[in-house]
């Protein structure tokens, strides 16, 4: 069996999206032939998109595996449908639990299905600062290091949630 680490990038912004994000982080760790190996501090992130929705909770994991990238994201998707994701139709609209890959060993991947590394992962703070916190010199493949990307955000605007203001 052949271990890889896999970054996963998880959201929420309803249903109290602490515990959501929480939960998920424990649940990761029960994939079949999966170990989470380290989870990121929770962040307090305003939405991109539509701006009339509540702040967002993210955090990124990092976990090993030995399930291929497809089978990784069906259990995700397990994992998402049940928190009872529930999508509105909404571009970019609210949602109790998000799981994306945002990394996947060193594979490039460009399918119907995934893209990796995930296609928003350059222009997205609450990607790229818990994913620095995770490992400060990672490498993006096709993107470069996360320290440059993080380098070249607009002013960004991330809360870390400690136990002061969470
Ligand atoms: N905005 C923030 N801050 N965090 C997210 O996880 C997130 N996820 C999304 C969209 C709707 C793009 N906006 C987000 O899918």
């Amino acid at each position: 069996m052949s271990f890889k680490d896999a970054y996963i990038g998880l959201g929420s912004n309803l249903s109290d999206p602490q515990a959501q994000v929480t939960q998920a982080l424990q649940e990761l760790n029960s994939i079949p032939d999966t170990k989470l190996v380290k989870a990121s501090s929770l962040y307090i992130s305003e939405p991109m998109g539509p701006s009339d929705q509540p702040d967002y909770i993210n955090a990124v994991a990092k976990i090993s595996t030995c399930l291929s990238a497809e089978d990784l994201l069906k259990e995700l998707q397990s994992i998402e449908n049940r928190h009872r994701r529930q999508r509105n139709g909404q571009r970019w609209g609210p949602r109790t639990l998000d799981l994306d890959i945002i990394l996947f060993g060193d594979e490039q991947i460009d399918s119907k299905k995934l893209q990796i590394p995930h296609y928003g992962v350059s222009e997205r703070e609450f990607v790229l600062i818990p994913l620095q916190e995770l490992q400060a010199d990672l490498i993006i493949p096709g993107k470069g290091s996360v320290a440059d990307l993080i380098d070249n955000l607009p002013e960004y605007r991330l809360q870390k949630l400690d136990h002061n203001n969470g």
